[in-house]
């Protein structure tokens, strides 16, 4: 049976990157800082239109020092809906991750934050999930009346635009992924914006051990920086990205379509937004046949894909802690991450893949006459 896998990495020809290769041999600079990697950082900020941008060898550590460039102590208000990279982050700088419920856009709910905010609270990291922008303008008040910093996990949102400008732009810092999961991948990678050289002089000194000199360490800094060739396979990758997000455009489109009147897959509100690097849907149903068994039934059927984001970070063990971190209401949360399903989506998808998607889910909750919303039978919902 063919397997169908919720992301398959866009690469480019390997032809094309082989003169980068190349040239890296020839020159014996692999790493630390060298042209490809400088070339990349120029090309990005180009290409985003922001103004600085660090590259990492992955947006963890970027998260990181993000977290330690800001001198972030003390409690971080935050989303339990992401990646446990997001907290892992925050606790690795010693810090106090405060959970606060999502709306159902998937991102944080502003209108909770403020009741988070103790006198410990020093800063914001909120994460565009799914590449959906978070309520920025709203963010950015919170954090100037309450003096605190904010740190956009911008992990999903390349290529993002906010009112016509990157979404990068807001907030202290960005910090995006370019992991072979992601629209833009390096096959690992990550990058932090800013928006002062002095700030950029910052991170680029943490990134690199805190080497202001040959003679002289001024800060605990870190190795995480991104290596040449993960840089020149960038350089070539964003000769294709604008390709990349047009046909994820065009099969999170066919997706919605598909979908369009089904009253037990709901699909994303706000998927014009986003730059499409997921596609998530909530599965409505009831008893055991929940999103669980849709899920392991996709799966008996070749479809993987993936339960983003489910448990909840704060549903870890390792979360469940009480010293480790602090948990708010998160009722919205929870609701989503029991239904939540992100579909296969990446360039090369069939249009005939997604149709065996849709017609997969359809046939898993109509073969089972149980299936009812709102006291609407299976075969009249879909
Ligand atoms: N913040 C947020 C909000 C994040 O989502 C992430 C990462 C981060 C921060 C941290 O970024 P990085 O430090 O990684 O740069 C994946 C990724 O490993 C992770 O980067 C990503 N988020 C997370 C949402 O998903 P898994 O455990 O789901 O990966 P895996 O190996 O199961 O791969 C998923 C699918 O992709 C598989 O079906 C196969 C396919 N795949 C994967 C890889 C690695 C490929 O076809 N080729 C590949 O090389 O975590």
């Amino acid at each position: 049976m063919k397997k169908i896998l919720v992301t398959k990495p866009a690469l480019p020809e390997l032809e094309r990157v082989i003169p980068y290769f190349k040239e890296i041999w020839d020159s014996r600079v692999l790493t630390n800082s060298g042209p490809m990697h400088n070339k990349l950082e120029t090309a990005l900020c180009d290409y985003l239109g922001v103004k600085y941008v660090s590259l990492f060898s992955n947006a963890t550590l970027g998260l990181m020092v993000a977290l330690k460039v800001l001198n972030i102590k003390g409690e971080v208000i935050t989303t339990p809906f992401s990646f446990v990279a997001t907290a892992h982050s925050i606790i690795w700088n010693n810090s106090t991750p405060v959970f606060v419920d999502i709306e159902d856009d998937f991102n944080i709910d502003t209108n909770k934050i403020e009741d988070a905010i103790t006198d410990k609270t020093t800063a914001i990291m909120a994460v565009h999930c799914y590449g959906m922008p978070c309520r920025v303008e709203e963010i950015e008040a919170i954090a100037k009346r309450r003096n605190l910093k904010v740190i956009y996990d911008a992990a999903h949102a390349f290529g993002v635009k906010y009112k016509d400008t990157s979404v990068l732009n807001y907030g202290d810092l960005s910090v995006l992924s370019f992991h072979a999961t992601k629209v833009f991948n390096t096959f690992e990678g990550g990058a932090i914006v800013s928006n002062s050289l002095e700030m950029k002089t910052k991170i680029d000194k943490l990134k690199n051990f805190g080497f202001e000199s040959e003679v002289h360490v001024s800060e605990i800094g870190i190795n995480a920086k991104m290596n040449e060739l993960c840089a020149a396979i960038g350089l070539v990758q964003l000769q294709d990205i604008d390709e990349v997000l047009r046909e994820r455009k065009n099969i999170a489109h066919y997706y919605q379509q598909l979908f369009k009147g089904s009253r037990l897959v709901s699909t994303f509100k706000h998927q014009s937004l986003t730059n499409n690097s997921y596609y998530p849907v909530l599965i409505e149903s009831e008893g055991k046949f929940n999103r669980d068994f849709v899920y392991e039934e996709l799966r008996s059927k070749g479809i993987f894909a993936r339960r983003y984001f489910y448990p909840l970070i704060s549903d870890f063990s390792v979360y469940r802690i009480p010293e480790k971190s602090k948990t708010r209401d998160l009722a919205m949360a929870k609701m989503i991450s029991d239904k939540v399903l992100c579909l296969p989506i990446y360039p090369g998808l069939e249009k005939s893949e997604q149709e065996y998607i849709f017609n997969t889910i359809v046939e898993i909750q109509t073969s089972k006459p149980k299936y009812l919303l709102s006291g609407v039978p299976i075969n009249e919902c879909i």
